[in-house]
């Protein structure tokens, strides 16, 4: 074989070898983002976990201070689902969560995140919307939950009808996730004592006590 000959196998089979490698990349590549993914995801609902959350709200708190654009979170917890669960059994209550996952994705934007933030507690992250505006989406999903029929999958039997209250939340520029969620959580205190199947705004809460 001429050395041409010999220099041109050898080239053919590098190409061989450099077009397997890009291959075994492209392969990490593609199971890195998946594992990436799947540790942004809540398993039981699908919709992204705390840590997705918490990504999501230090890129909006970012455009938000640039921009001055508003943003509002809601915080939604289902009502009194511990007697739910006790009555029909844990698993029911799972899918029922899992329907208020999706609820909660088809009333949400593009734009927006809907999180599961602790057992049977969700939230949205709405860039762009208001308090007004947050309020008016809190509502909404109210409504939907409300008005949902559920069914029993295994039994096809009609089960109590499920309510949530929301305790919506207007950012404000600087505070901290903790800070926002923290009104929002005492909104939503106040949507229970005050009756339960409620949206509460800030704005009906009592100015904070100054601390210190
Ligand atoms: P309230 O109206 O005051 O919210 O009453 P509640 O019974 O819903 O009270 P709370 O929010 O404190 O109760 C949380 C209950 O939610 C306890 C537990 O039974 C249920 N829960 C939490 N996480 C899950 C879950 O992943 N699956 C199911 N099935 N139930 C859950
Ligand atoms: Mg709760
Ligand atoms: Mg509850």
């Amino acid at each position: 074989m001429s050395e041409l000959a010999k220099a041109a196998t050898r080239a053919t089979r590098l190409e061989a070898s450099f077009m397997e490698k890009s291959r075994e990349l492209d392969t990490i590549r593609d199971s890195l983002i998946q594992s990436e993914e799947r540790a942004k995801t809540d398993t039981l609902t699908g919709l992204p976990n705390r840590r997705a959350l918490e990504e999501f709200f230090s890129q909006t708190q970012l455009a938000a201070m640039e921009q001055g654009e508003a943003v509002s979170a809601l915080l939604i917890d289902i009502d009194h689902f511990k007697r739910f669960n006790d009555e029909f059994g844990h698993g029911v209550g799972d899918q029922v969560l899992r329907l208020m996952a999706k609820v909660l994705r088809e009333r949400v934007r593009e734009v927006d995140l809907p999180a599961r933030y602790g057992g049977e507690e969700l939230i949205a992250v709405l860039p762009g919307a208001d308090l007004a505006a947050g309020t008016a989406v809190a509502e909404r999903i109210r409504r939907t939950i409300a008005e949902c029929h559920i069914t029993r999958r295994s039994t096809g039997e009609a089960l109590p009808g499920i309510t949530v209250s929301i305790g919506v939340a207007q950012f404000q520029g600087g505070e901290s996730m903790a800070d926002l969620i923290d009104r929002c959580d005492r909104a939503l205190y106040l949507a229970k004592k005050t009756g339960r199947n409620r949206v509460v705004s800030e704005s009906e809460l009592e100015p904070a006590q100054e601390a210190g």
